[in-house]
């Protein structure tokens, strides 16, 4: 039998079948095959095979190919931790104010996307807070970077329609902080859904966060939302220091003119990328964020 995860918990996967039957299952054996690094064999959205070992029970067997998947650097474990697979879009979903706006989260999250070969967006919610002049400052240079920007209230309703549109009918995974919304939005969007909402990221420390599994949703105008548990934090990892300009698009033309080849950017004489931040060609926060990375990536490659 062929089904697609929708959740887990304790190992024990919601599975739906193609015979459009929901089952329960576990992995057969210890562990399930996983080329990939990652300390989870499957997550939502994963295609796999099982065999039946009850009327609504069974053994997975194994997993099927992947078209993509999102994944973020779990520190704890030191190990890729699988967040959606088989994605249309990666919504990278953040806070206008309360929990605070988070620019370089979302910097992040659209570096891990693209490892991950999932398009992104980003959605700025709790607009309703409203919008602070360097919040919008923000916004406005991703979108001049050719990123595409939602702004939402779940509160108000405003502008939950297009992030319907966006996702057409595709699987779209909701992925941020916690605190931000993403779990008011998709019920507000799916009456009945009922996923909990309000917890406060507190809760997480103090070990009462049992699963960091999301959950698939099918959406009742067609296609597929994944809702997952805000993390506080996203590494960025899996990419040579030297390479990071590839990930910063407005990075790559002013790169070129550095007098120095190669050179890192943070203080070479005549570099063209410093110039750019000068010239305002690249955001002052999108820099500091690339020199912080930088760093993160260089600490990681001395181990
Ligand atoms: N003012 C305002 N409050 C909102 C909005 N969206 C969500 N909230 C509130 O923010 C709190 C957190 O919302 P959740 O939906 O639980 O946030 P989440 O992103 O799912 O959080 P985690 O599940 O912990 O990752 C709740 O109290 C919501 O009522 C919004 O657009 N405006
Ligand atoms: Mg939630
Ligand atoms: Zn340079």
């Amino acid at each position: 039998m062929i089904g697609t995860v929708y959740s887990g918990i304790n190992n024990i996967f919601r599975i739906h079948g193609v015979d459009d039957l929901w089952y329960e299952c576990r992995i057969k054996g210890k562990i399930l095959k996983d080329e990939e690094e990652s300390y989870n064999p499957l997550a939502p959205g994963d295609m796999v095979e099982f065999e039946l070992s009850g009327s609504d029970k069974g053994l997975i067997l194994s997993r099927l190919p992947r078209k993509n998947r999102f994944a973020r650097w779990n520190r704890k474990k030191e190990a890729w931790q699988v967040v959606a697979v088989n994605l249309d879009i990666v919504l990278a979903v953040v806070s206008a104010a309360g929990p605070p706006f988070r620019p370089r989260f979302v910097d992040r999250v659209l570096i891990a996307a693209a490892q991950g070969g999932v398009p992104v967006a980003i959605l700025v919610n709790k607009v309703d807070q409203g919008v602070a002049p360097w919040v919008d400052d923000r916004i406005r240079d991703w979108e001049r970077l050719g990123f595409r920007v939602l702004r939402s209230s779940a509160e108000t309703g405003e502008g939950l329609n297009d992030i319907v549109k966006l996702q057409d009918g595709g699987t779209m995974v909701l992925f941020g902080p916690s605190g931000v919304g993403k779990s008011t939005i998709l019920n507000r969007l799916i009456p009945g859904l009922d996923q909990v909402t309000g917890e406060i990221s507190e809760k997480h420390d103090r070990g009462r966060h049992v699963t960091n599994f999301g959950r698939l949703i099918d959406a009742p105008w067609g296609g597929r939302v994944v809702d997952t548990p805000g993390v506080r934090e996203i590494l960025v990892r899996g990419i040579a220091p030297e390479e990071l300009i590839h990930w910063f698009p407005e990075f790559e033309e002013p790169s070129a003119l550095c007098s120095f080849q190669p050179c890192s950017h943070r203080h070479e004489p005549d570099c063209g990328v410093i110039r750019a931040v000068e010239a305002g060609g690249i955001h002052m926060d999108r820099y500091e964020n690339y020199l912080r990375i930088r760093d993160e990536l260089e600490e990681e490659a001395r181990w």
